[in-house]
């Protein structure tokens, strides 16, 4: 596996310097941030953001992600134009040097959580989803880091109703189609399609979420048998449902090798009404095995990128929630340090 830190770019509180002194680390994952949801990227802010990563003798191989622009999803208005835009960069970024491309398709939100800085029991802050406190707030006056916040209370108002009105099948329609118009795209440039699971992976505000479990991540699969579709398998996001076998999925997908890049986070699942609190990356912090998880990619002769996802915010640290240094560096010292001794262990 190839370990992997995500990098917010030049107003990232987490420099590439910081970055490159974690020890094992081979690149960032990144994207151009700067440039609206559904237009094609500058080739010149590509290769500035590329050159500028490769100068501290980091990789730029995953992008994450390229934006899904809310029309494709729904199909409506300017959508062939979007997608057009999403094939073009497809192209530019394979041009550039990118294996693998993260994208999601949930709608109107992206990852979504009650509270983003909660005090835990240590003293240290995280992100967490209280179901109670989730089904109280109104979705047209939510912004959450990561969102287009570029629409008006009015305008998600109107995005959430199309796709209550499009429900699950709607959405899968739509979905079956951009794949079918940008997977030929990434085959003719040999790049890796990795969608990422909706998070969490179940409905919110009655808006439809399909990257969800087992059943729908074959189906989704089932679009294209090319290894190029493919996943980015995320632990915490599929991981927060108990009825998600998550380390069964990694040992499916890893051996089919559809998983093109690896999310590995913590979550400690809280009763049965949904909630959970993400956590330090350790087993014992959270509901979820890592030996187990990272065993599983290792018998299946994994060779993919592999980033700590989410972590929290420890040690008086600030910034953007869930992508502070420090906590995000010790899950990286901790996953490498397991791979090491199933890699020196060997056998399965
Ligand atoms: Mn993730």
């Amino acid at each position: 596996m190839k370990m992997t830190f995500r990098w917010y770019g030049k107003d990232d509180p987490v420099t590439l310097n910081y970055i490159r002194q974690i020890p094992n680390m081979t690149g960032v994952v990144t994207a151009v941030y700067d440039v609206p949801v559904g237009e094609v990227w500058p080739n010149e802010k590509i290769k500035e953001l590329k050159d500028e990563v490769h100068s501290y003798g980091l990789d730029m191989e995953v992008i994450e992600s390229v934006p899904v622009h809310e029309d494709i999803k729904l199909k409506r208005g300017d959508y062939q134009l979007y997608i057009d835009n999403f094939k073009e960069n497809i192209r530019r970024l394979a041009a550039h040097g990118v294996k693998t491309i993260c994208y999601n398709f949930m709608p109107v939100f992206d990852w979504t959580r009650s509270e983003l800085n909660k005090e835990l029991e240590d003293g240290s802050n995280a992100l967490v989803f209280y179901t109670d406190q989730i089904d109280k707030l109104d979705p047209t006056k939510l912004s959450l880091p990561g969102w287009d916040s570029s629409y008006s209370p009015e305008e998600v108002a109107d995005l959430i109703k199309s796709y209550q009105d499009i429900g699950n099948e709607g959405l899968w329609d739509n979905l079956t189609y951009f794949i079918s118009e940008i997977l030929p795209v990434a085959i003719e440039n040999d790049i890796n399609m990795a969608i990422h699971p909706d998070d969490p992976p179940w409905p919110i505000f009655g808006i439809p979420r399909i990257i969800t479990n087992e059943e729908n991540l074959d189906r989704f699969l089932a679009l294209n048998d090319d290894k190029r579709h493919g996943l980015t398998l995320c632990s915490g996001s599929l991981g927060c449902s108990t009825t998600n076998d998550f380390v069964a999925m990694v040992k499916k997908y890893a051996g089919a090798e559809r998983i093109h890049f690896a999310h590995l986070r913590n979550v400690k699942i809280i009763g049965d009404d949904g909630s959970f609190e993400e956590t330090a990356h350790y087993s014992s912090c959270g509901s979820l095995d890592m030996v187990e998880i990272l065993k599983a990619y290792h018998d299946a002769g994994f060779k993919g990128y592999v980033r700590p996802d989410h972590g929290r915010m420890i040690w008086g640290e600030t910034g953007k929630p869930g992508y502070g240094l420090y906590d995000r560096a010790l899950g990286a010292m901790y996953l490498g340090g397991i791979w090491e001794t199933l890699e020196k262990l060997g056998g399965k």
